[in-house]
């Protein structure tokens, strides 16, 4: 930071604040990650200064044989890792690579069918004040109230009713395993086409925490970060004969030259993805997500769906209501003693979004930083402590084992 301190003291102090609110930070947000400390260097890297609109082969810009061989591998690594037949790594996010899966198949106007952004879905399959919800028809399907499961008989009756053109399967908020095959099979008896947007899971899906959505879909979008571990940025997967169609969607439909830098460090991320190690990783982020959901149900708290499958699970906290908990309370009460959550909607849930009485808690972050089921139980009993019995004591035994357990997994050694 000394060049840039130098230039530029503001953002530098803005930046190293960052960084020491990182280390001293338990970050249970589900779609935060710590990425490999190779992963920033090839983000900060001298690719940035290149530009090389179109594809490998094929660019608009000289001087691209380089960014061929970095894109080149970036596509052949994804498509090995998912075992996809094709695969852009453009998109600059996820929501980018969604936006680019509608341009490509739908014309406006046309029927989506995707979950509910209040019952654990995402902005950007079909909400209202999103573009996929202005420019197209949608309709949204939920969670069995009984269950808490996505009810697939009413994905099936939607489906059956409105004849989507594209059904969407995939949410930022839901604690269970998805049943691709049973996606497959409404999408086509509705003749649908069948898009997975993973972005949540895909660190899971890679190494083999989760089925992979890949069998089942016609299209597959994701992000690298979150649970994937690595650059910032989207991608997309798909069958052969949508290849043409995702290209000309991403580059020149919807974006202009790729972000170089960002697409050296997804191949980079699906490398490392790819090994024995990410494997072990993607299975101690569930191992201590169950940990965390049994800790918590012990301790007398409600989960949705009670416990979880994957990386995340949700807090319902309507029983505390009556002491003004809310998932915004719950949040900045956990804030001030060092630990990172977002407030989340819950299935039937009595407050306005941004109020809520839900927090949503996940363990990507924790188990990059190397804890084990044992320390992301004490973080659970401390949430516990914070939401049942908060007290001042409560709060300053909070920080010291918040301190204790930064200091002994730093997020990045020196
Ligand atoms: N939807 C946001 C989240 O899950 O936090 C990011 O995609």
């Amino acid at each position: 930071m000394h060049t840039l301190g130098y230039i530029d003291p503001e953002l530098a102090s803005a930046i190293d604040g960052e960084l020491r609110r990182q280390d001293n930070t338990i970050e249970l947000i589900a779609s935060e990650n710590i990425v490999p400390p190779v992963i920033l260097e090839v983000q900060g890297s001298i690719l940035t200064n290149k530009y090389a609109e179109g594809y490998p082969g094929h660019r608009y810009h000289g001087g691209c044989e380089y960014m061929d061989a970095v894109e080149s591998l970036a596509i052949e690594r994804a498509k090995r890792l998912f075992g996809a037949e094709h695969a852009n790594v453009q998109p600059h996010s996820g929501v980018n690579a969604n936006l680019a899966v509608f341009v490509a198949m739908l014309k406006p106007g046309d029927v989506i069918l995707g979950m509910d952004l209040k019952q654990g879905g995402h902005l950007s399959h079909g909400s209202a004040v999103n573009v996929s919800g202005k420019y197209y028809q949608t309709f949204a399907y939920g969670l069995d109230p009984r269950t808490e499961r996505i009810d697939y008989d009413q994905v099936r009756d939607l489906a059956m009713r409105h004849r989507p053109r594209l059904l969407i399967a995939g949410a930022s908020a839901y604690p269970r395993v998805i049943d691709f095959a049973r996606f497959r099979e409404i999408a086509d008896e509705a003749g649908s086409l069948l898009l997975v947007d993973m972005a949540h899971i895909a660190g899971l899906v890679a190494g083999g925490a989760h089925p992979s959505p890949v069998p089942y879909a016609d299209f597959v979008t994701s992000t690298t970060t979150k649970t994937l571990r690595g650059a910032r940025g989207g991608f997309i997967l798909c069958r052969a004969e949508y290849a043409k169609a995702i290209d000309s969607a991403i580059f020149p439909g919807i974006q202009g030259g790729p972000i170089m830098q960002n697409v050296a460090a997804k191949a980079l991320t699906f490398k490392l993805a790819a090994t024995a190690e990410f494997r072990a990783y993607a299975a101690q982020i569930v191992r201590n997500a169950q940990a965390m959901a049994a800790r918590f149900q012990e301790r007398g708290l409600r989960l949705v769906t009670g416990g979880t499958d994957n990386h995340l699970m949700l807090l319902d906290l309507r029983d505390l209501a009556d002491r003004g908990v809310t998932g915004h309370s719950a949040e900045q009460a956990l804030a001030e003693v060092g630990i990172a959550v977002n407030k989340n909607l819950i299935p039937g849930d009595p407050q306005k979004p941004t109020v809520t009485s839900g927090v949503r808690i996940g363990a990507a972050a924790i188990t990059s930083r190397g804890f084990k089921e044992d320390e992301a139980a004490a973080v659970a009993d401390i949430i516990a402590d914070i939401l049942l019995t908060p007290s001042d004591a409560t709060s300053e035994r909070a920080r010291r084992v918040v301190r204790d357990l930064c200091k002994k997994h730093a997020i990045y050694q020196s």
